[in-house]
């Protein structure tokens, strides 16, 4: 499963810092082109340590997701820069977008816009994803035109359904609504679904700050979720600088650091699970003396489903699943216990899977 994020901003928010701390723990970084790099994140999960070490599995494995640091900046609605070509086909293919937002202070280095307003800036990133988008339905409502004149009667009904559904959403844009905030049903989200538009992907918020804000951050990240958040944009505020010099620390130091700042986790570690909640998706666990590993899989997945992520063989010729919760399981300390209280349950076919259920698939081929 690709779980992909392309990281936006202004010049000089601090994309590269904190895409180079978000990879530190992940397979490690590589170029795609000069400027433009990608990399891996693990997405922390103590549920993978804990089997690892209940199991005694020769290894853990993580979810990851994978993050773009395209290295363009998008200038804000007031520049002359339109999000296209290169870049627009490689944020369309994305899953979410990660918008840095600067709120560190640096005499040293000019904000494009002189000062500092995480407000603005994220209201001008809306802008400029709305824009591109507006561009994409405008050219494609002028196609459309052409194409009903000349088309046959038995054309026309679907041509005209797909003018009026592009001409509501641009006027929602205009309104200033994203298209992920406008409620769009499964149809129209298809009929949409080869369109790039960037204002239709979650969006994570990630406003840079300094370490003397980070005492501040709580409010901060609650004023501005106040304003610009919902479900489909969250907001974060993180110390990126911070973040990088932790990021490369050893464990030990580590925790000594976030305790001089109050801290209970690293703030990347927010950033990651975040991205993860944003994207819908819910870990299955499965263990062994082989490996303890999480599984990403959006919410809602069936078991069979689930099974395919690990191998086409056990979807293809899956019989039932056994599942019981990692807090049974943890609780009852292994599987004797679990089966002795009887909460191993046998689920088939049609079963949902949850966050948390360590699973164990049968299957035949
Ligand atoms: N004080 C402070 N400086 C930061 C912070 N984050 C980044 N910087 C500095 O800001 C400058 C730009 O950071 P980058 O991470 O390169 O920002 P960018 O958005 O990738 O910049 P470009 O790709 O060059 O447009 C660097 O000198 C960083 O050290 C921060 O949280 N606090
Ligand atoms: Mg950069």
């Amino acid at each position: 499963m690709s779980l992909d994020i392309g990281i936006i901003g202004l010049e000089k928010s601090g994309r590269t810092t904190i895409f180079n701390s978000l990879v530190r723990t992940g397979a490690g970084a590589g170029r795609l082109r000069q400027e433009e790099h990608i990399g891996t994140a693990r997405v922390p999960d103590r549920r993978v340590d804990k089997l690892k070490e209940m199991f005694n599995s020769r290894k853990a494995t993580y979810a990851e997701i994978k993050y773009l640091d395209l290295g363009a900046s998008i200038k804000g609605a007031t520049g002359d820069f339109n999000i296209s070509g290169r870049l627009l086909s490689q944020l369309g293919a994305t899953d979410a977008l990660l918008c840095v937002i600067r709120n560190f202070k640096d005499e040293s280095l000019m904000h494009p816009q002189l000062s500092i307003d995480p407000s603005r800036d994220i209201e001008a990133m809306e802008m400029e994803l709305a824009f591109s988008d507006m561009a994409i339905i405008e050219r494609r409502l002028e196609r459309l035109a052409g194409q009903l004149k000349a088309a046959r009667q038995s054309e026309k009904l679907l041509l005209e359904r797909e003018v009026s559904l592009l001409s509501s959403l641009q006027k929602s844009l205009e309104e200033g609504v994203p298209l992920r905030r406008q409620k769009l049903g499964g149809e129209d989200l298809k009929q949409i679904s080869s369109y790039q538009f960037l204002s239709l992907k979650p969006l994570l918020t990630v406003i840079n700050i300094d370490e003397e804000q980070i005492k501040n951050s709580a409010e901060l990240e609650k004023e501005m979720t106040g304003k610009f958040g919902d479900d489909s944009h969250r907001i974060i505020a993180l110390a990126g600088k911070l973040e990088e010099e932790l990021a490369g620390l050893d464990k030990a130091s580590q925790q000594s650091f976030l305790s001089e700042f109050n801290l209970a986790e690293p703030g990347l570690d927010r950033v990651i699970r975040s991205s993860y909640d944003l994207l819908g998706l819910i870990t299955f666990l499965t263990t062994g003396e082989d490996e303890s590993r999480a599984w990403p899989v959006p919410g809602g997945t069936t078991a069979p489903r689930a099974a395919g992520n690990i191998h086409s063989d056990i979807e293809r010729g899956f019989i039932r699943a056994e599942v019981v919760t990692f807090d049974n399981l943890v609780r009852l300390g292994g599987y004797a216990g679990v089966r002795r209280e009887g909460l191993l349950r046998v689920e088939g076919k049609n079963y949902t899977v949850q966050d948390g259920d360590v699973i164990h698939f049968l299957f035949n081929i």
